[in-house]
């Protein structure tokens, strides 16, 4: 039966988390407190509007609606000016590996990211002829761990969700990916995403034969 692969963005293809990261402690540190790298974990895979909101109820900050949004625009801008200079030295070991793998095997592949920025980065560092479909932030009106993002991108890569195989870093990704009733494999940390699948701290550890074996 058909398979196919979806992936996730931001700490799967790139490490971006470091851009949002410097983004987001920039307006927190303006705004007079401190935001942390362990803090910065609970923003990965959250939509925009509310990574904002976390960031607002850590800074005990109230906003008017008007002033959230000129924060949303602010952290953006600041975002986009580091992901300006990104190229394919930042994509992620061994992922255009795996993207080639699939691509011999004419298996459809899609990206499910919760950032409306996705395209854009694809792109600039040159992954973007590999994928079939994107689905994006600007897709979806669900955040992750709905499976909006995931089951979208199945019926346009028209592939039962049981037969798709999904790449997270993030707990509400890999959440979202068992809520598909898809496989999850979980990229990173196992002890963090222990509802996985199946773990990889990253793709130089995943074989062929692994890959192979989720085709069957
Ligand atoms: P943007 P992913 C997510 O991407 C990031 O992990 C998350 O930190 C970010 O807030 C979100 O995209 C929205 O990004 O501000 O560019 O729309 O991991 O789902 O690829
Ligand atoms: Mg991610």
């Amino acid at each position: 039966e058909k398979k196919g692969f979806i992936f996730d963005l931001d700490g799967v293809i790139v490490d971006t988390a470091k851009y949002h990261y410097l983004a987001w402690k920039k307006l927190a540190n303006e705004l007079g407190f401190d935001f942390t790298l362990e803090q910065n974990e609970l923003f990965k895979g959250v939509s925009r509007k509310r990574c904002l909101e976390i960031l607002l109820e850590i800074g005990k900050v109230n906003a008017s609606r008007e002033q959230f949004d000129r924060w949303m625009v602010e952290k953006n801008k600041d975002y986009l000016d580091y992901i300006e200079k990104m190229d394919a030295s930042e994509i992620l070991p061994d992922v255009p590996r795996v993207l080639e793998f699939l691509k011999n095997k004419k298996v459809p592949i899609a990206l499910g990211s919760a950032s409306k920025n996705a395209r854009p980065i694809l792109e600039k560092v040159g992954l973007l002829p590999f994928f079939d479909v994107i689905v994006d932030g600007n897709n979806v009106t669900k955040a992750k761990p709905d499976p909006e993002v995931f089951l979208i991108a199945a019926s346009n890569l028209q592939v039962v969700p049981q037969n798709c195989v999904v790449f997270e870093d993030a707990v509400a990704g890999i959440k979202a990916a068992n809520n598909a009733i898809m496989t999850s494999i979980g990229i990173g940390d196992s002890n963090t995403l222990t509802e996985a699948n199946y773990n990889f701290n990253d793709f130089t550890e995943m074989t062929d034969d692994f890959l192979n074996s989720l085709l069957q």
